[in-house]
């Protein structure tokens, strides 16, 4: 009998990590902090005093909850709202309960990667808003768009908050954003956070907490690689470091290396060479203004037609129509 020999299938994890590493500048996907320890570091985060965008949110859905339900339920017609990447829900919470309030007719569909955040947040909402009619779906945004039909008709609202755009580059913000219109009716809308360009002071201390929260965030990619593909990164070697550039509106985190050092990942096989004070680049988190977004809504086919924001102008959702 023959033998076969299966050909090694390198997981995306495996490949993204290869091609970063091997790379000059080196980097790595921000999308691999997370995991489970990495879900509670971001929770960490939200409850920073530094990190602000949570609380702007949270103000401009308390301020503004008639008038969004008024733009969502637009003569009290149906809909389904579809959060992407819902997190903990603590901030689409206010929104559902007024919506209950106002015996808005919708359903709930909260989509996140992690289904330990989804289970979460499904027995929070139990819980504490029972009366929801809550359907969620495991998967990446882009996984679980596609599979998002046309709800029967009903309107769909879609939701991406936290400014969880802001950690895609523009050209990648516009094919997602041209995604999404692609499978929007033209009743539909699109409820986007964005952080906004403000003093660059505010946004590194946002990112460079003094507790180390944000640096532990940054470094749980090393853990993973550590833990799921036998590195050995030595994380006392590395620090964390972020640049703001005001003219771009782009916030940039690294991890440098402290000293030439040569680090092993057994399941790939490979042996990374850093030289001292190299980088790894590891996530944006890009803040606009009303021109880039107007400019971004525009390239995907899609229009601004009304936005909140909270008292100090730090934060703004946009709601978007095609
Ligand atoms: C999830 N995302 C919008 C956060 C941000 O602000 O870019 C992730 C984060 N990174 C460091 N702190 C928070």
């Amino acid at each position: 009998m023959q033998e076969v020999i299966s050909p090694m299938i390198e997981t995306q994890f495996e490949k993204d990590v290869r091609q970063g590493l091997t790379d000059f500048p080196k980097y790595l996907s921000s999308k691999y902090f997370y995991d489970k320890k990495g879900d509670a570091l971001f929770q960490k985060i939200m409850h920073m005093p530094e990190y602000y965008l949570t609380d702007c949110e949270f103000d401009i859905f308390s301020q503004n909850k008639s008038e969004i339900a008024e733009k969502f339920a637009s003569g009290g017609q149906p809909f389904k709202l579809i959060e992407l990447g819902a997190g903990d829900g603590k901030k689409t919470k206010i929104l559902l309960r007024h919506f209950l309030e106002k015996k808005l007719d919708f359903t709930y569909q909260p989509i996140d990667i992690s289904s330990n955040v989804l289970e979460g947040l499904e027995n929070s909402l139990r819980e504490e808003i029972p009366e929801v009619k809550v359907i969620p779906k495991q998967g990446t945004y882009f996984e679980a768009l596609r599979e998002i039909t046309d709800a029967n008709g009903v309107r769909k609202i879609i939701m991406f908050l936290g400014s969880n755009i802001g950690n895609l580059l523009h050209n990648q913000a516009i094919l997602f954003l041209k995604d999404v219109q692609a499978l929007m009716n033209k009743n539909d809308l699109l409820f986007i956070g964005c952080d906004l360009k403000k003093n660059p002071k505010t946004i590194l201390d946002a990112y460079n907490d003094p507790n180390g929260i944000t640096e532990a965030f940054n470094k749980n990619v090393l853990i993973r690689i550590n833990n799921e593909l036998g590195g050995n990164f030595d994380l006392d070697t590395f620090i964390h470091w972020e640049v703001y550039d005001p003219e771009t509106g782009t916030a940039k985190s690294y991890l440098v290396s402290k000293i030439d050092q040569e680090v092993k990942i057994e399941a790939l096989e490979l042996k990374v060479q850093f030289k001292a004070w190299e980088t790894i680049h590891t996530e944006i988190s890009q803040k606009y203004d009303d021109s880039t977004v107007h400019w971004l809504a525009q390239q995907s086919g899609l229009e601004i037609c009304d936005q909140f924001t909270d008292s100090e102008q730090l934060y703004k959702n946009y709601v978007l129509r095609r």
